[in-house]
């Protein structure tokens, strides 16, 4: 199946690439590269638990039939499990072309998916280049870019991978030239052989899966080289909603991250260790020949790594979180009532409720403690232990939900102005509630009606004034 209507959108906005979209962005034949041209595929076929199900007879005898047909295609199998990490490792070992390329087995390559990445190692040898990872849905198959499509690959202080904007100095007059990216998302990406192999390959020492794309990443920024992502080059992946394997115990992703921390990261995995006190006494096995490699290739640190390359990851994950606004109950002035949000989820409506600290029946059903934090948003919880859901609420005659936090303000965007109102800048709208009803919803802001005056516990006057200084911002 191929997907020309987002390969030319993402080339066609903006200056057509040379010569290789006439003036409608429409392709010409001559730029696609049929795939056989490609050097050769090597198939990992890993012995995983699954491999004696019935299910994968597949992957057994008729694989070998069918693979027979393609010349270029070997099948390498490994003897005992071994993870991802290292069965790619098995595989780069035993390809002979110039440039390796992985992608996971879920995935299928769109048209003209190859020569932009070639094209970026061609002009500097030392480069690892990332294809756009489209989305193929799970359940039926459908094709479409991500969210957002072209961003920055980045992380947070627990290491979740995170995309970013790309910030405008690092915009390109064209958006299908290819943009510089702190980390990569996953696995899918060509490097060089040579280079490859210069930076290590993937550390040995990592297990089954889970770090691996910020060792990866960290490597090639600091010991020399870059790391691209190619708005031209596009590969769908199916994004799974459930991991069709076990992990065997004993190993785990957070050896696997304290591993990448303690090797790559310096004063830096600090900031892991304050969120994750439990890696702290996590044993990283012998990383001896990974700092070896490091101090061999004059590697820069990791100081280097966050001023020059991920210098706009701060603005969106600050190591040290800034102090919040305001916390603690919530309490309307007309219902003296406090916002309760019953430890719920993604969807749970907002709704007012008895103080805790007026001696409301004492369950744990109760959730009256707030953070509005420097993201201007706020979350269920006291500020060094708030949850991932934020107040969310689409118009002004909308209830007010909570919501999976995506700290890019928007319609998560609160503002606590001095008429004591819950300002919501993109509605233009303030929360209002019925206290008979105990129900919170969004209204015309009416800063002389009360039940729109809310009362939080505890005020940082300071980051407030900040906050409300930047204006609608
Ligand atoms: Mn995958």
């Amino acid at each position: 199946r191929y997907c020309i209507s987002t390969l030319t959108s993402s080339v066609s906005h903006g200056k057509p690439l040379s010569d290789e979209t006439d003036s409608t962005g429409v392709l010409r034949p001559q730029w696609f590269l049929e795939e056989r041209e490609r050097n050769e595929t090597l198939l990992r076929n890993q012995d995983s638990e699954k491999f004696n199900q019935p299910k994968v007879e597949h992957l057994k005898e008729k694989l070998e039939e069918y693979m027979a047909r393609f010349a270029k295609v070997r099948i390498v199998r490994t003897k005992k499990r071994e993870g991802l990490i290292r069965t790619r490792l098995l595989g780069a070992s035993m390809a002979k072309g110039e440039v390796l390329t992985f992608l996971d087995s879920h995935c299928e390559v769109n048209v003209n998916w190859l020569p932009p990445l070639l094209n970026q190692i061609a002009l500097n040898q030392k480069t690892i280049v990332c294809p756009m990872i489209d989305v193929i849905d799970h359940n039926h198959f459908g094709y479409e870019a991500q969210a957002g499509d072209a961003m920055r690959g980045a992380f947070d202080w627990e290491m979740y991978y995170k995309r970013i904007p790309i910030p405008p100095e690092l915009q390109r007059a064209d958006p299908s030239d290819p943009f510089e990216s702190p980390v990569m998302a996953g696995g899918l990406f060509a490097v060089d052989r040579k280079w490859f192999w210069e930076l290590g390959g993937y550390d040995p020492g990592l297990e089954i899966w889970g770090g691996e794309q910020y060792e990866i990443s960290f490597k090639v920024w600091m010991c020399g080289g870059g790391m691209f992502d190619v708005p031209c080059s596009r590969v769908g992946h199916i994004y799974r909603k459930y991991v069709p394997y076990k992990v065997p115990s004993g190993t785990s992703l957070a050896r696997n991250l304290k591993r990448v921390a303690e090797t790559w990261m310096d004063e830096f995995a600090e900031y892991i260790y304050q969120r994750r006190p439990e890696y702290r006494h996590l044993s990283t096995g012998d990383i001896s020949a990974q700092k070896e490699l490091r101090k061999h290739l004059k590697c820069k640190d990791f100081k280097w790594f966050m001023t020059a390359v991920a210098w706009d990851v701060p603005k969106y994950y600050p190591p040290v979180e800034p102090p919040p606004a305001a916390w603690g109950e919530i309490r309307n002035v007309a219902a003296n009532l406090c916002v309760d949000s019953k430890h719920g989820a993604t969807g749970t409506e907002l709704r007012l409720d008895v103080c805790v600290k007026d001696g409301s029946e004492r369950t744990w059903s109760h959730e009256q403690l707030f953070t509005f934090g420097w993201r201007e948003d706020i979350r269920p919880g006291e500020p060094l232990h708030t949850r991932k859901f934020c107040f969310d609420t689409i118009s002004q005659s909308s209830p007010v939900i909570l919501y999976d936090c995506h700290g890019m303000k928007g319609n998560q965007h609160w503002s606590y102005r001095k008429d004591k109102t819950l300002f919501h800048p993109v509605s233009n709208g303030c929360i209002d509630c019925n206290p008979a009803e105990k129900k919170i919803f969004m209204n015309r802001c009416d800063p002389l009606s009360e039940t729109q005056q809310w009362i939080f516990e505890h005020i940082n006057m300071t980051v407030l004034e900040k906050f409300n200084s930047k204006g609608s911002s």
